[in-house]
């Protein structure tokens, strides 16, 4: 790992154009693959060529192949056709997004062993995940999604993980709520108003452990539905998602869910590590990130369609069942429409399965029937606010928070 892939946080870590041309030429070098013409090289490794399918990472080679799309090593996403419509994402198709390598198997051989260190609190302590047990249990269902889902919507082309709708996903999670541990250490100590959540990655020497660190702070008013999660979908939590332990921050986007968390502290100040400073920050165009602009924390309403999907041929003429998802984010969702003509008009799709809760998607459904010819598809939420998904984003450096129903349409052909 070089020192300038570390220092990025967004994704560089991974970037695929240098690295993977190199790997990717070697490879071909040293396998012999004489066969392989320039041009085909260069389409494989090329950013607007079809990228040959890159195989599954070792450490998520349990992930099924045929519905991930693997970006690099620390960035998979969830291919729009391979999304269901029985709302539980299963583990095995959902994304993952890594800022530094995933830590070793070794630290999920005793789960109930893994200690956190819980600050900024009237008695701060180490607890166990054997103790945690002990004090409390509660269920979750949410969305999560990288505050970058979209990213490769983005006209001007943010640099990072060119998401589309994959780095999302909605999973049950099972833990301790974190108000029932801090009730359990005598309360908040004075002052503080945020929580702050510590990865335990091991960190790469030789650079400033704060510039590569995951240490996400997010307002204390969070702490009202956060839970320290051992379970996902119904199993331990797999160590690509978090496990032994993982803060979960019902409504906030993927960054502030910190995987393998070693110290939950209780701070007057945010965290003084990049990816909290000036990482994750709606940063506007041309300007530099700095503190005083917002972070990525409260996830706002969206939809989009699953299906069709867009990815297919030209589809057959008839009825056909327009699918997909929506959310509220930080609120829960209370409708969503579908437009069939790019925008001009809208019709009220219907949920379908049960609610989950405020935190998790809905599927929703409208039965249509298109012409021959080309059909410009999209879907429009409203969150129990009135909150309506808007028609544009908001344009910023790192392509984040991306809710635009205009850049989620989807073009398709019906024969
Ligand atoms: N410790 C740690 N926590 C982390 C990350 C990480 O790299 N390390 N990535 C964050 C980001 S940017 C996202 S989008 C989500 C991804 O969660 P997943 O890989 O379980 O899908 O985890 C978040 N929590
Ligand atoms: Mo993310």
């Amino acid at each position: 790992m070089t020192k300038e892939s570390i220092h990025t946080p967004e994704t560089r870590l991974n970037n695929p154009t240098r690295r993977n041309l190199l790997a990717g030429g070697t490879a071909l070098a040293m396998a012999g693959l004489a066969g392989f013409s320039r041009t085909a090289m260069a389409q494989a490794v090329g950013a607007a060529a079809p990228a040959a399918p890159k195989p599954l990472p070792s450490y998520v080679a349990w992930k099924d192949p045929a519905a991930m799309i693997v970006h690099t090593s620390g960035t998979l996403e969830t291919r729009r056709s391979a999304f269901g419509t029985s709302i539980i994402t299963p583990s095995e198709q959902l994304y993952i997004r890594n800022n530094l390598p995933a830590p070793d198997a070794s630290i999920v051989a005793d789960r109930d062993g893994w200690e956190i260190m819980v600050e900024g609190v009237k008695a701060p302590r180490k607890l166990t995940v054997r103790e945690l047990k002990t004090m409390g249990l509660e269920t979750v269902t949410m969305v999560l999604q990288c505050s970058g889902n979209g990213r490769g919507l983005f006209p001007n082309k943010p640099s990072g993980t060119p998401w589309q709708v994959g780095a999302a996903g909605c999973v049950v999670f099972s833990g301790v709520p974190v108000r029932a541990v801090v009730e359990a250490l005598g309360g908040v100590a004075g002052g503080a108003v945020y929580m702050t959540g510590t990865g335990g990655e091991k960190l790469p020497e030789g650079v400033d452990p704060k510039s590569v660190m995951v240490e996400r702070s997010v307002p204390l008013a969070a702490m009202a539905d956060a839970l320290l999660a051992w379970e996902m979908n119904g199993a331990a939590m797999p160590l690509a998602h978090g496990g032994p332990l993982r803060l979960i921050v019902p409504g906030y986007t993927g960054v502030n869910n910190v995987k393998y968390i070693k110290r939950l502290a209780f701070t007057v100040e945010q965290s003084d590590a990049k990816i909290q400073k000036t990482g994750y920050r709606i940063t506007p165009p041309d300007q530099k990130a700095d503190e005083s602009q917002p972070s990525v924390w409260e996830m706002g309403v969206k939809s989009w369609i699953n299906s069709p999907s867009g990815e297919q041929g030209p589809l057959a003429a008839g009825p056909m069942q327009v699918k997909g998802v929506a959310f509220g984010g930080i609120h829960a969702v209370k409708s969503v429409e579908v437009s069939v003509d790019g925008g001009k008009t809208w019709q009220a799709a219907r949920f379908v399965g049960p609610d989950m809760g405020r935190y998790a998607w809905r599927q929703f459904v409208l039965p249509v029937r298109l012409a021959a010819g080309t059909h410009t598809l999209m879907s429009r939420a409203t969150d129990a606010q009135g909150n309506v998904q808007p028609e544009g984003r908001v344009d910023n450096v790192g392509g984040y928070n991306n809710t635009s129903w205009r850049d989620h349409a989807l073009q398709v052909t019906v024969a």
